[in-house]
């Protein structure tokens, strides 16, 4: 494709702590076309969503089309740029990939929400870094406002019923899995493939708020951890 192409836009949310977004499905999928070599530009969303699950991320297609949900565009995007990176997989790998997909995107997220958004300390830091930069009272009031549904979100999940060292000790565990997967190699599975765009995002959404909390520490006590998103950062970012 040549530069003067229009290219697919990538709707995402703000770079943040040395990460290309706040949330690790936009670091997912921003990773993933990076993987695929499928050309795009990143843009901030600096409004409400226009996808139709009123999430982040989504993308623009040059025809104007919106299409929403890092799992289904992976899946189109595949299929219209004829994408092999999955391609050949056997029954256990696919097995694996929906496996590891579904502990980091149904579990390990919401330690990351739970990071950033209920412990106090942390909520100072991450309410500057997400909304600091919206016009006053925006920067104050939106927080606030948002806030009460992430808590509420969290005890619908489970973990806001949790102590922090029961969801420490979770998080442990998924890590020691994606640790055992990963091992002394580059790739979740035997190659890479889709789901290094998950574990890479979600270790590094884990991994780089500023504070050095209990999660932090979690996962810079898995060198092979650091290692492998060393190794993605240096093929594709
Ligand atoms: N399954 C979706 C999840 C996306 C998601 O949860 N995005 C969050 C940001 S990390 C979001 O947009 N939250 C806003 C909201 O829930 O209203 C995907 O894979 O894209």
């Amino acid at each position: 494709m040549s530069d003067s192409q229009p290219k697919m836009i990538l709707w995402q949310t703000v770079p943040c702590w040395g990460a290309p977004s706040t949330s690790p499905f936009c670091i997912k999928l921003e990773t993933w076309l990076r993987m695929a070599k499928i050309p795009y530009q990143a843009r901030v969303l600096n409004r409400p969503p226009r996808s139709a699950t009123g999430k982040v991320p989504y993308i623009e297609r040059s025809d104007g089309s919106l299409l929403a949900d890092s799992g289904a565009i992976i899946e189109a995007l595949t299929a219209e740029h004829g994408v092999t990176l999955d391609e050949g997989l056997d029954a256990r790998s696919q097995a694996l990939q929906t496996a590891v997909t579904r502990m980091l995107e149904d579990h390990f997220y919401w330690v990351i929400a739970w990071d950033r958004w209920i412990i106090d300390a942390h909520w100072a830091q991450t309410r500057v870094a997400y909304f600091g930069a919206l016009p006053w009272p925006m920067s104050t009031l939106v927080p606030a406002v948002l806030r009460g549904p992430m808590r509420r979100a969290l005890h619908g999940q489970g973990f806001g019923r949790l102590t922090s060292e029961a969801i420490l000790e979770r998080t442990r565990r998924d890590l020691a899995a994606l640790a055992e997967l990963v091992g002394d190699g580059t790739a979740v599975l035997d190659r890479r493939s889709s789901v290094d765009a998950i574990a890479y995002a979600f270790l590094v959404a884990a991994r780089c708020p500023p504070w050095n909390g209990p999660l932090q520490q979690a996962v810079a006590a898995r060198p092979n951890l650091m290692a492998y998103c060393e190794a993605i950062e240096r093929d594709y970012w």
